[in-house]
Formats: C-alpha cells, sequence, structure tokens
C-alpha cells in the first residue's frame, strides 16, 4: 500500500472543518472518496483507507446519479466498532463538480469528480488534433468552475510540435497549453504548478492520451497501469477503469479519469461562453441582443466567418454545443417540475390523512 496522504495534503481545510462540525458532532468521521465505483467507495480517513459503502437513504435521495459520492467529495462516514461496514451517511456540500451530461440527450447526469480546482485536459500531439472534441472539454471544464490548462502529450513522437501548438491555440482561447512528453519526469513537473498542496487536479481525455502516464512521471513510480496503443487507429486500449484519487507528494492531489468516447454537456452551466470568447466578444455587434447567429441580418459573428476572421467549423462546434446545453437544460427543468408535482402530491396526501386522523376537515 502507498503512503496514505494526511487530511491537508488530501485538501482538507478550515471550509471542510466548518462543514464537517454537525456531522462530527454526531460522531461521523471525516474523509474524501479515493476511489469508487457503483457499489462501493475507498475513503481516506485520517487512519488510513476505508471501503465504505452508501447509506441506503443516500442512494434514495440521490435521484439522478449527479448527487451519488465520487471522487473527490469529502463525505461523512458511520464506521463501526466492530465488523460491520463503514457507510457514507453524507456528502458534503460540493465546491464544485465535473458533470457529464449524456451525449444522447436524455437528462441523465453524471458527477465524475467533486471539487477540482484544475482541470487537465489530455490530448495527444502524434495525431491530428481533435479541436472539436477539445472545444466540448473546454465547455464542460469551464462550466465546472475549475480551471482548464491543456496538456499536449507524446512531444518526443511529434515532427511539428509547433503547428500542433498553433491548431490548439485557435480554440484554446486563454487556456495555458502545455506540451509534454509523458515518459520523462522533467518535461511534467511543469505541471506541478497547478496542483499546489492542498488542491485538487483531474486529468479528462480520449483513452490512450497518457493521463495514467503522466501521473506516474508526476509520481517517479509506475503506480498506475498504462496501456499500449491499438494499431491501425491509434486509439487506447480503455486500461483505466475507475476514477482514483492520487496524492503528489509535497503537492496536491490529482484524479486519473478513464478515457472516456464523448462527454455529453448538461443544461446547469453554460461554460460554453467561457470556451468561445472570440464569438461572445463579437456578439454586442450584432444588431439583435439575442441573435443565435442563425439567420438573423447583421450579425457580426457570421460576418467575421464570411471575412475570414472566425473558423466557420468553429462557428458549427458553437452551434451543436448550444443546442446541447439546451436539451439538457429543457430536460432538467422538466425533471424539476415533475418533482414538485410529487412532493404536491406527497403533500395533499399527508395533509388528508392528518385531516382524516383528527376528525378536522
Ligand atoms: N512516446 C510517448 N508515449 C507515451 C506518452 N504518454 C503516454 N504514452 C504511451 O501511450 C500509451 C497510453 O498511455 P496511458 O497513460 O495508458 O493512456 P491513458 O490516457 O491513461 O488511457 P486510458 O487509461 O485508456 O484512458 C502507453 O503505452 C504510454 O506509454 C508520451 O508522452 N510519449
Ligand atoms: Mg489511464
Ligand atoms: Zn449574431
Amino acid at each position: 500500500m502507498h503512503d496514505i496522504p494526511t487530511p491537508a495534503e488530501l485538501g482538507w481545510s478550515t471550509h471542510w472543518h466548518d462543514v464537517f462540525a454537525p456531522h462530527g458532532a454526531r460522531g461521523l468521521v471525516a474523509g474524501r472518496v479515493v476511489r469508487g465505483d457503483r457499489t462501493s467507495s475507498l475513503v481516506a480517513v485520517a487512519q488510513g483507507v476505508v471501503r465504505a459503502g452508501t447509506a441506503t437513504r443516500l442512494l434514495k435521495a440521490g435521484e439522478g446519479r449527479a448527487m451519488l459520492p465520487v471522487v473527490g467529495d469529502w463525505v461523512a462516514l458511520s464506521v463501526p466498532d466492530g465488523d460491520g461496514a463503514s457507510l457514507i451517511e453524507a456528502v458534503l456540500p460540493r465546491r464544485n463538480a465535473i458533470v457529464r451530461g449524456d451525449a444522447a440527450g436524455t437528462a441523465e447526469v453524471q458527477a465524475l469528480a467533486a471539487n477540482v480546482d484544475t482541470v487537465f485536459v489530455v490530448h495527444p500531439i502524434a495525431a491530428e488534433p481533435n479541436l472539436r472534441r477539445l472545444e466540448r472539454e473546454l465547455s464542460v471544464a469551464w462550466g465546472s468552475g475549475a480551471t482548464p490548462v491543456v496538456v499536449l502529450t507524446k512531444s518526443d513522437l511529434s515532427v511539428d510540435v509547433e503547428a500542433a501548438l498553433e491548431a490548439v491555440a485557435t480554440v484554446a482561447i486563454g487556456v495555458e497549453v502545455v506540451p509534454v512528453n509523458g515518459l520523462d519526469g522533467a518535461s511534467v513537473a511543469g505541471l506541478l504548478g497547478h496542483v499546489a498542496a492542498g488542491r485538487t487536479a483531474v486529468l479528462l481525455g480520449p483513452s490512450g492520451a497518457g493521463k495514467s502516464t503522466l501521473i506516474n512521471a508526476l509520481l517517479g513510480e509506475q503506480r498506475l497501469a498504462t496501456g499500449g496503443i491499438r494499431e491501425g487507429d491509434g486509439r487506447g486500449r480503455h486500461t483505466t477503469v475507475a476514477r482514483e484519487l492520487v496524492g503528489i507528494p509535497g503537492h496536491g492531489v490529482i484524479i486519473d479519469t478513464p478515457g472516456l468516447r464523448a462527454i455529453g454537456l448538461t443544461g446547469d452551466e453554460d461554460g460554453i461562453a467561457l470556451a468561445f470568447p472570440d464569438i461572445e466578444a463579437l456578439a454586442p455587434s450584432c444588431r439583435f441582443r439575442d441573435c443565435r447567429h442563425a439567420d438573423e441580418p447583421d450579425c457580426a459573428v457570421r460576418e467575421a466567418v464570411e471575412a475570414g476572421a472566425l473558423d466557420p467549423e468553429r462557428l458549427a462546434s458553437w452551434h451543436k454545443l448550444q443546442r446541447e446545453h439546451q436539451v439538457a437544460a429543457a430536460k432538467t427543468d422538466a425533471r424539476a417540475r415533475a418533482e414538485v408535482h410529487r412532493q404536491g402530491r406527497i403533500m395533499g396526501r399527508v395533509i388528508k390523512d392528518y385531516h382524516k386522523r383528527t376528525g378536522k376537515p
């Protein structure tokens, strides 16, 4: 087993101390989820790491999986004296979370990681950079309230790092872009500035991009499994299967994630505006204040495309993400309305019941 990071190294602070206090008064124990799957979590507490289930009450209340404990969450645990299982009784209110919607457009949302300061969006530069995917990931990252940083791996395999940097710079506006050789500790050390002690970073990006390799280089040891690349299409083999939080000695913590095929937008937060500051900057010059940059007259954004100042694919990408965001927002609203309706029905039953019992009208 590895050294257990101390609560301070895990990011424990006066904020969490205060939020946890009422749970502590009930005899619960504070911890941070360092690994989780559907049935149980590994939680780091002051004495070590314990496996814990989730209290049934939380599972029931967790309607929509976004509320259930995920890696990065601070939680309140009941730890029995005897043999029984530890249980997560409460998830402390998150400062933020990386939430993904379903790209297929259902209202299902899933938190990938909680209480995150930095999102490393990791892509290989060996292949042509996938700018549309980057725009999507940057929108999700900004939407979480964390700060994105683009990490371009495999600089050692790339013949033209400058060209890749230039291409990525057109979509990563106002975002730091760092090329690295993930196999070389010295090359990745510069990333530690984004993972100061007490801070949390998460790695997002396609399978095979080199996310786990990067963490191993930062640790200076082969702790996480890394995988080969499929011949033919150059994709990864989905080597990492669970999200896992790793402490970097003397620094903060990094969450490794399995490469996702697609990351959908949710309706909750609008990170699109932050990911597309070029379009945002043009919008005030459109004739209509609520211009959708579609078929309105005097649209400054479409004029920029016609003048060659804005890539038409970038505008198309913006439209696609906007639509996805709006569909998800409408579904979230529908679910919220259904919930109010359900509570109304329950309340009605309770009142009727009360009247029956008391004999009052
Ligand atoms: N040459 C070179 N190879 C790298 C670099 N980064 C990663 N690799 C290799 O790329 C392969 C995939 O790396 P992983 O770290 O497993 O990729 P991952 O992003 O964690 O992939 P998943 O866990 O499947 O999501 C491994 O064979 C690594 O050795 C790099 O900067 N240079
Ligand atoms: Mg991995
Ligand atoms: Zn417009």
